[in-house]
């Protein structure tokens, strides 16, 4: 009985730490900011598509791409990581027309967990 009760509190405990971990939260990068912001409204194409995270991520495997409401990929493929600060990456984009927008991202972060997200933007006449 007694042995029992120190087996559930040590599983209590180690279930804890998992979840407290940093390796599973701290160095998970999280995209904190982007460029046109998340579901923003705006008149006037913008000229590139900035995306930031709360750390540095990987420059293997990043991608961001701009899709249109039909599905049609429309950025220039281009993704550059900003060199000064690893933890910005941006794309350019021809001038786009009113639609809304998806820009898709993927990065590595530095737990090496890959990380992919999304969110809009539209563009209105
Ligand atoms: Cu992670």
């Amino acid at each position: 009985m007694k042995s029992n009760h120190i087996k559930n509190i040590l599983k209590l405990l180690v279930f804890s730490f998992t979840i407290i971990s940093p390796f599973s939260v701290f160095a998970h990068a999280i995209m904190v900011k982007s460029q046109p912001e998340q579901n923003a409204i705006i008149t006037v194409s913008p000229q590139k598509i900035d995306v930031w995270f709360n750390d540095k991520v990987g420059s293997e495997y990043k991608a961001v791409a701009v899709i249109d409401s039909k599905g049609n990929r429309v950025d220039n493929k281009d993704v550059q990581q900003e060199m000064l600060d690893s933890s910005h990456l941006y794309c350019t984009v021809p001038n786009l027309p009113p639609d809304t927008y998806t820009v898709r991202y993927r990065v590595v972060s530095i737990d090496t967990h890959i990380v992919t997200g999304k969110f809009q933007f539209t563009i209105k006449p």
